[in-house]
C-alpha cells in the first residue's frame, strides 16, 4: 500500500459510515489565457498524491465497489496539446489507486449515487463546490420526504481529522521535510555569499533560488521574502526590488518544497559581511531568544512556554537596549515588547509552511509530541521612520485575547474597543535611540520532535554571527 493509500484508509476508518467530499485545487487566472502557477491543495493531495486541478475526491468507506472515487479532468489530445498531460480517469484508476473514476463533468450525477443512503457527508464548506453539493443534497429532499429514504443530513468538517493527521509526521513525511531543510539551507548559503552592496534584492534571490532548484526543489514553499535595510521591518515584504545599500542588513526568509513538504527559513546578515555595533546588538539578543525558545520546544511542553521564553528574552534585552520605557516584568504584563515584536514565536510545519493543526485545544496550548514538527522565529523590528512611540501603562490588554477578538468581533468593532478600553490608561512617551531605527531581525529554524528528541533541521545554516559574517565574507 503506497502512503497515499495509508492516509485513505486511516481517514476511512476515522469516517466510518459517512462520506467525505474532498475537492482538489483551482487554478486561477492571472490574465487572459494565463494562469498562477498552480500548486495543488495539500489535504487533496495529501489523499491523493494527484497533483491536476479540477479533481473531487469521494471517500465511501462502506460503498459496496467504489470506496475510492476519482472525479477528474478527461484525457483530451488537443486540451492536453496545449495545456499539458492528463491523467484522465484510466489513470486516476491504474496509477492513484481509484477504485472509480468519472469526468469531472459527470460529477453531479454519480455524487448522487453516494449521498443517497448516507446520514453524514464530510465536508469543509468555503470551496466552489459548495453550490453543487449543498444543491444536490436539498434535491434528494423529496426522496426522504415521499419515499423515506436515508439521505445527507449532517456535514462534518472534516478538517479536525485530516489535520490531525497530518500535525503527526509519518517518517516518510518526516524525510521529505528534512530534504526541503537541506536545499534550503544549501540556498541561503549561496545568497549569504553572493549578497553584496549594488546588487538587488531580486538578484540576491534569483542566486538563491537557483539553488533550490538546481538541488531538485520544484518550487519555493512561499513566496521569499528578500529585505533588505528598512524592507526587514516589513513582516511580509516581497517586492524584493530595492537596490541593496553599504551598512544593510538583509534579511531572507525563504525556504523550498521537496515532495510537498515545505521548509521554512530566516536569517538575517550585514550585506558588507560585517554587523555595525547596534545591528549585533539586536541581532544577538534575537539570536538568545531563538536559542533559548528551542531548548524548550520539547515533548510534554507547549507552543505557549516556547512563545513565553521567546518573548521574556526578547523583552530583556529590548531593556537592557533602551528601547523600553519601564523594566522586564512591567514590559512584559503591559505587552510594550509587541512595538517591536508582533508576531508569534513559531508555527506547525510541514505540507503547507503554515501547516494544518491548531496550536490550541480551547484555552490550552498544545502540547508537544513527538512526529510534530514546527518553526521557531523571534524577531525585532525598530520601525524606520518613527521617532517616539507612546506606551499605554496598562495591564490585563492581552494580546491573544485581543487577537481571538478581532476575529470573533471584527477588526474595526474590536479596535474600536480596544481604543475605549485604553481611553483613559496613563501613557508615557518613550525616545526611540536612532542607532536602531530600521533594524528588522528575524531569525527562524525548523524543530522536528521524533523518538531522539527534538531536533533542528536548519542547523547547519550558520546562525552564529561570526560564523555568520564569515560565511558572508567567503
Ligand atoms: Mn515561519
Amino acid at each position: 500500500m503506497d502512503q497515499f493509500a495509508q492516509r485513505r484508509a486511516q481517514f476511512a476508518d476515522a469516517i466510518g459510515d459517512g462520506v467525505a467530499v474532498i475537492p482538489a485545487g483551482r487554478e486561477t487566472t492571472r490574465n487572459d489565457d494565463v494562469g498562477h502557477e498552480f500548486r495543488q491543495d495539500s489535504t487533496f493531495y495529501f489523499l491523493t498524491g494527484f497533483s491536476e486541478p479540477d479533481a473531487v475526491a469521494v471517500i465511501h468507506p462502506s460503498h459496496p465497489t467504489a470506496p475510492y472515487t476519482l472525479f477528474v479532468r478527461p484525457r483530451d489530445r488537443e486540451m492536453e496539446i496545449w495545456n499539458g498531460y492528463r491523467a484522465g480517469t484510466e489513470g486516476a484508476k491504474s496509477r492513484f489507486g481509484a477504485d472509480a473514476a468519472f469526468p469531472i463533468e459527470d460529477l453531479s450525477d454519480q455524487l448522487k449515487e453516494h449521498l443517497i443512503g448516507t446520514d453524514t457527508v464530510y465536508y469543509r464548506t468555503g470551496s466552489p463546490l459548495d453550490d453543487t453539493l449543498l444543491g444536490m443534497i436539498q434535491s434528494l429532499a423529496p426522496l426522504a420526504a415521499r419515499y423515506g429514504r436515508i439521505i445527507p443530513t449532517r456535514l462534518i468538517d472534516p478538517s479536525p481529522i485530516l489535520d490531525g493527521f497530518r500535525l503527526r509526521k509519518s517518517d516518510p513525511e518526516l524525510a521529505h521535510l528534512r530534504r526541503a531543510c537541506d536545499v534550503s539551507v544549501l540556498g541561503h548559503e549561496a545568497a549569504m555569499r553572493f549578497t553584496k552592496p549594488g546588487v538587488h534584492e531580486y538578484q540576491v534571490q534569483a542566486a538563491m533560488e537557483h539553488v533550490f532548484r538546481q538541488e531538485g526543489s520544484p518550487r519555493n514553499g512561499y513566496p521569499s521574502i528578500v529585505a533588505s535595510g528598512p524592507n526587514a521591518c516589513i513582516l511580509h515584504y516581497t517586492e524584493n526590488d530595492r537596490l541593496i545599500e553599504d551598512g544593510d542588513l538583509l534579511l531572507i526568509d525563504a525556504a523550498a518544497e521537496s515532495g510537498h513538504f515545505s521548509s521554512d527559513i530566516t536569517r538575517t546578515f550585514p550585506a558588507n559581511g560585517r554587523f555595525s555595533a547596534p545591528q549585533r546588538a539586536v541581532y544577538d539578543v534575537v539570536l538568545a531568544a531563538q536559542r533559548a525558545s528551542i531548548a524548550v520546544g520539547t515533548v510534554g511542553n507547549t507552543h505557549r512556554d516556547m512563545d513565553e521564553t521567546a518573548k521574556r528574552v526578547v523583552t530583556e534585552g529590548l531593556v537592557d537596549l533602551g528601547l523600553l520605557p519601564r523594566g522586564l516584568e512591567d514590559s512584559l504584563s503591559m505587552h510594550h515588547y509587541r512595538q517591536y515584536f508582533m508576531h508569534g514565536t513559531g508555527h506547525w510545519l510541514g505540507m503547507d509552511v503554515h501547516d494544518a493543526g491548531s496550536v490550541q485545544i480551547g484555552d490550552e496550548s498544545r502540547t508537544l509530541e513527538i512526529g510534530m514538527s514546527f518553526t521557531v522565529e523571534p524577531g525585532i523590528y525598530v520601525a524606520p521612520d518613527q521617532e517616539t512611540v507612546e506606551f499605554v501603562l496598562m495591564e490585563g490588554l492581552h494580546p491573544a485575547a485581543i487577537y481571538e477578538r478581532r476575529f470573533r468581533m471584527g477588526w474595526d468593532a474590536a479596535r474600536k474597543l480596544e481604543q475605549e478600553e485604553t481611553k483613559d490608561a496613563p501613557r508615557v512617551t518613550h525616545e526611540i535611540p536612532a542607532e536602531f531605527r530600521g533594524i528588522g531581525v528575524r531569525i527562524e529554524d525548523d524543530i522536528a520532535i521524533t523518538a531522539a528528541g527534538s531536533e533542528n533541521l536548519t542547523a547547519a545554516l550558520p546562525v552564529d554571527p561570526d560564523e555568520v559574517e564569515a560565511l558572508c565574507q567567503s
